[in-house]
């Protein structure tokens, strides 16, 4: 009764659902995947609307509990499975995790244009070779100042030990490097090792391979 499900994309290109089974899988927690094609038939949005308010994935069911939105998952996840029974996935200092919040809010509500000319498709798919537009050129570059100024040099976190905004920031900046997009080698050295851990990999190995 109490059993996880996440509903992700059938293509598995939504970050947001990245993100989420990427919590699930850092929390080492046990779920069932079930995938809807996007967008989202009618009458699958209709029941998702129907139960969880929101006819979006990531959706994740818990008991009665059916909820969207990838932030207000992995904040549930930590909640419900906390620490020390469960691995961390916010930052233990209330300053960082601020900080965490921050990168992850950013994220979801900028850089629109870089989505669009790079979009997740090209990082765990093909690559694209047409250039980015000077809005995605812009993006980018905003991006990459982000990154420089938050990351420090060798580091593969943002803080001490890692947070679950590592991955959505590494992300992101993979839309640049998958790309072959200039950034700078610290960077590029921090995004890449978010892409070797065990739970990005879990992710990974459900993308469909394109033909
Ligand atoms: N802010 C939401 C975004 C969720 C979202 O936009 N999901 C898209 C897939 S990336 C979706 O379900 N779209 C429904 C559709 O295209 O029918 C989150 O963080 O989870």
């Amino acid at each position: 009764m109490n059993d996880l499900v996440l509903y992700a994309d059938t293509g598995f290109v939504s970050p947001w659902v990245f993100h989420a089974l990427v919590a699930l899988e850092e929390k080492r927690l046990p779920y069932r995947l079930e995938t809807v094609p996007l967008p989202i038939p009618a009458a699958q949005r209709a029941a998702f609307q129907a139960r969880g308010i929101l006819g979006t994935v990531p959706m994740l069911v818990h008991g009665e509990l059916w909820v969207t939105e990838s932030l207000a998952i992995s904040e549930y996840l930590a909640e419900r499975f906390p620490v020390p029974d469960h691995p961390r996935l916010f930052p233990a200092d209330l300053g960082e995790r601020a900080r965490a919040r921050q990168v992850m809010s950013m994220i979801r509500t900028s850089l629109f244009a870089l989505r669009t000319d790079r979009p997740t498709s090209s990082v765990f798919g093909r690559p694209v070779s047409a250039p980015l537009g000077a809005q995605a050129a812009a993006d980018a570059g905003e991006l990459v100042r982000v990154a420089t100024a938050l990351i420090t040099p060798g580091a593969t976190s943002l803080f001490a030990t890692w947070c679950i905004a590592d991955v959505d920031l590494g992300l992101a900046l993979m839309r640049l490097v998958a790309n072959g997009d200039p950034v700078p080698a610290h960077v590029h050295a921090y995004a890449t090792a978010q892409f070797q851990r065990r739970s990005v990999r879990a992710y990974l190995s459900r993308v469909p391979t394109t033909p």
